[in-house]
């Protein structure tokens, strides 16, 4: 019997959803961005979909919602976070609606495809880093990191940036930063390199007054940077203060006119909402937005499942339409584009996950169970018999795993949280690029058992038929 070697390509659908599995708490988003997997920029698994939006019928639990001798698997207590470009049809005003069961945010940045990526997510809810360049001073970025965090801005389109001013948060002057450093790069900002462009003064002197903008700073520069890395290496009173907090950053031009966007809030949903709304927090509403026909705007939706239904959807309609569209339409494909800079910025996948689903027990002999070796070659192997319970290897022999899924590192919920999925088979493979010739030795970390594999020979390095174990 011979098994053919499979192989997805690379995904190109135009929106990457990240879920994170198995976070607790309640039905609101506050609950998400709180959570280690989402402030570790862990997902559980990455997928693309044609539409912006999740399980959009909002009917019922999403998979797999399984009732097997094993107990009942629900689709419950997690997040999506969900991003895409989307791409006007024409010039004009638009208003977006969104619909969710339960809690539901949507960001977009409402005049580029530009991101922002914070040095780190160690923020509380509400306090991230797109607070930083949203234009209310009342609201701030504060992360616990303190010393040498701030962000990077990636651009479609290079600028030139050749100012900057910086607003004072709302309160706690010790958490004031001081001085700050703006790079730039024109290649990737995952990697640099980074040229310094300069290290200056906020203008946060001590006494400052809350809320208040500082005096513009001119920055020499006449290079146009594809992406600006701001840090802040010194507060305050570093002692005294538990984090860094800035209401407001501007990347300015000599003319103190902003050259960078970063996303905003314009949609939240609180809790269920199952029909199209412009957000039942009306004070995070936005719905008068100029955008240009065939410009790419990003767009990201952050969504905390906690029980029953799940989903959301977005939809537009002309800003002066007070009837919300139809429950049953969506963005249209043509509208949306696959967010290529965002996506290597931030989702940047080189590894293939599957699972099968459905294992009820591994307990032929009685040896062979979920953690033990003997456990997966029974999973892996033709069945002992052709009851109900030997699906799961069939469907792994036959190659038709349960779902696909992707990764940013050669891990499957690398810190051993629970996915709320029991009872499966998972595979995942990529190809291993050694930095330097050498002789290496690979550790696993599993719950509960593994076997890895590896082509060793250097005359087919890429052939899976060449793999070994060694466990
Ligand atoms: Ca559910
Ligand atoms: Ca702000
Ligand atoms: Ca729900
Ligand atoms: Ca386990």
């Amino acid at each position: 019997m011979t098994r053919t070697f499979r192989s997805f390509g690379a995904p190109v659908a135009p929106v990457v959803v990240e879920y994170f599995t198995d976070i607790a708490g309640s039905a609101s988003v506050a609950d998400l961005v709180r959570t280690n997997l989402y402030t570790n920029d862990t997902p559980t698994w990455i997928v693309y979909s044609n539409l912006f939006g999740v399980n959009v019928g909002i009917n019922g639990s999403t998979l797999p919602g399984l009732n097997y001798a094993l107990g009942t698997v629900a689709a419950d207590n997690y997040g999506v976070r969900a991003y895409t470009y989307f791409v006007p049809p024409t010039n004009g005003n638009y208003k977006f609606w969104i619909r969710s069961d339960d809690g539901m945010r949507l960001y977009m940045n409402t005049n580029s495809a530009d991101i922002i990526t914070p040095t780190s997510k160690n923020c509380p809810n509400g306090q991230d880093v797109f607070q930083a360049m949203d234009g209310n001073v009342n609201t701030k970025y504060l992360n616990f990191d303190k010393v040498n965090t701030g962000f990077t801005v990636t651009r479609q389109a290079g600028a030139i940036v050749q100012g900057m001013r910086f607003t004072t948060a709302g309160d706690a002057p010790e958490r004031d930063p001081i001085t700050f450093t703006l790079e730039g790069t024109t290649a990737d900002p995952r990697f640099g390199p980074w040229t310094l462009i300069t290290t200056a003064s906020t203008g946060f002197t001590n006494g400052i007054p809350r809320l208040t903008r500082a005096d513009f700073i001119s920055v020499a520069n006449s290079t146009s940077y594809t992406a600006y890395r701001l840090k802040f290496p010194t507060l305050q009173n570093v002692t005294a203060a538990n984090s860094m907090q800035i209401a407001e950053v501007e990347f300015l031009d000599a003319n103190t006119n902003k050259v960078l966007f970063a996303p905003q809030l314009i949609a939240e949903n609180a809790a269920n909402v199952a029909a199209y709304g412009v957000g039942s927090t009306p004070a995070n509403s936005i719905t008068n937005i100029s955008l240009v026909g065939g410009q790419k705007y990003y767009m990201e939706a952050l969504l905390k499942e906690g029980g029953g239904s799940d989903g959301f959807s977005v939809m537009w309609t002309d800003t002066t339409s007070n009837a919300a569209p139809a429950a049953t339409i969506f963005i249209p494909y043509a509208n949306l584009e696959y967010p290529a800079l965002a996506a290597s910025v931030q989702s940047p996948v080189k590894v293939i996950t599957e699972m099968y689903l459905g294992y009820l027990t591994f307990a032929t002999p009685a040896s062979a169970n979920f953690n033990t070796l003997a456990g997966i070659a029974e999973a892996t192997n033709f069945p002992v018999n052709d009851y109900v319970g030997s699906v799961a290897n069939y469907k792994y022999i036959a190659g038709n795993p349960d779902n696909i899924s992707y990764q940013k590192y050669f891990g499957f919920e690398p810190s051993t949280y629970n996915t709320r999925y029991d009872g499966y088979l998972g595979k995942a493979y990529s190809y291993f690029v050694p930095p330097t010739n050498g002789v290496y030795k690979f550790w696993a970390r599993v719950d509960d058992v593994c076997s890895l594999y590896m082509n060793t020979n250097a005359v087919n390095s890429t052939d899976p038929y060449g793999k070994k174990t060694d466990r």
